[in-house]
């Protein structure tokens, strides 16, 4: 069995549940000490259901060199850092925020779970990919108790946004395996300018793209600076590559088959000839393919398990699912900006998003 399933607490008692309390409070409270960043930029429009309601934790907070929208994220990390033992058998999703981390997880869901759910029984057909593969910080540990994850059969999939250099040496010895999506981050900026621009309670309210932009240039942006998230799992990588594979979104769209063979592998169940010949591969290229995911019932009118005080729509995860988009949006110069720092950033790491 695998998610989703309902979580279950570690707490038992009304002692433990309190003293839990007491430990995501200390984590709030740390929180509030970190440096914020003040400008207008991309950050969650008001705050979540069960946060403290005279001191909001937004706009970002700078933890450890890394950018994060506070309540979302970091009460949850914190806790998962200090709590959650992953199991060498364990599969975690890694990715910075819209790089197609939805896709990935269905591919992986379907894959990894095959044999007991054909395409045709998927659970995918009635679930968002991101019930499947929950996420560590925001879902998982992000809701003020500890989960119990203990009972989560082996290969657990599971996600975060968290960048590589944040993980405790307990996940990093672990023997775990890390899946690692990113995308040309003119690209990703875009989409995630229309992610929050679209999960802003007052819709008639979008943040200036220039404004949007200047912060990204700066850094910030969730798990950011973007290109420290992408090096820290690129250098992984390198060094790691029987436990970090690292992918790109464009090659994705444009050889998904290939590159599922290799994520089959590299999770341990490879696509057997016989399956090949069974067009099982097809079936789950053609069951999380764009059209297929964002035409489910569920994805068209369901809504996501975010702790915002308002709904969001699963459609959300589903704009355009193209490469290039950022054409439409950013003027040359912005696009030349980008591209320079991205060049700089990158310099002599072997990582390049130019085409
Ligand atoms: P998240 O970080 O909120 O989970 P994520 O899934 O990483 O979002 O990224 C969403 C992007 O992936 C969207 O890109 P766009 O804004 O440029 O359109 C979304 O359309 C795209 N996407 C979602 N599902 C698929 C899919 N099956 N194939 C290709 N792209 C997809």
């Amino acid at each position: 069995m695998a998610f989703p399933l309902t979580i279950s607490f570690t707490a038992k008692t009304k002692e433990e549940e309190d003293r839990q309390k007491q430990m995501y409070k200390r984590y709030d409270e740390l929180i509030l000490t970190l440096p914020a960043y003040t400008q207008n930029s991309l950050m969650l429009p008001e705050s979540i259901k069960d946060s403290p309601s005279e001191e909001r934790l937004h706009p970002y907070r700078q933890y450890k060199g890394f950018w994060f929208w506070p309540e979302m994220m970091l009460p949850g990390f914190m806790a998962a850092k200090d709590h959650f033992i992953p199991r060498p058998s364990d599969i975690l999703i890694c990715t910075p925020l819209k790089v197609g981390t939805t896709w990935l997880k269905a591919l992986a869901f379907a894959t990894l779970n095959r044999n007991d759910q054909p395409c045709k029984q998927s659970l995918l057909l009635s679930h968002n990919p991101h019930d499947c593969v929950p996420n560590l910080e925001v879902i998982l540990y992000g809701r003020k108790r500890l989960p119990d994850l203990t009972v989560v059969p082996s290969p657990r999939l599971l996600s975060t946004h968290v960048p590589y250099q944040l993980f405790p040496t307990s996940w990093l010895s672990s023997g775990c395996k890390f899946v690692y999506l990113c995308r040309n981050p003119k690209d990703t900026f875009i989409s995630y300018w229309h992610f929050v621009n679209k999960i802003m309670k007052d819709v008639n309210y979008k943040v200036p793209l220039g404004d949007a932009f200047d912060a990204f240039l700066k850094g910030v942006h969730l798990g950011g600076p973007l290109w420290d998230h992408v090096l820290g799992f690129w250098n992984a990588s390198l060094v790691n590559p029987d436990k970090v594979l690292f992918m790109k979104y464009e090659e994705l769209k444009s050889d998904t088959a290939v590159n599922l063979k290799k994520l089959a592998e590299f999770m341990g169940c490879p696509f057997t000839e016989e399956e090949e010949r069974d067009g099982v591969l097809e079936k789950i290229l053609d069951m999380c393919s764009f059209e297929s995911l964002r035409n489910l019932e569920v994805n068209k009118t369901g809504i996501m398990p975010f702790k915002l005080s308002h709904d969001i729509g699963n459609e959300v995860y589903f704009r355009k699912g193209e490469v290039g988009d950022w054409v439409n949006f950013l003027t040359p110069e912005m696009a030349q900006l980008l591209d320079q720092a991205m060049e700089q950033k990158f310099e002599g790491s072997g990582l390049s998003f130019k085409a």
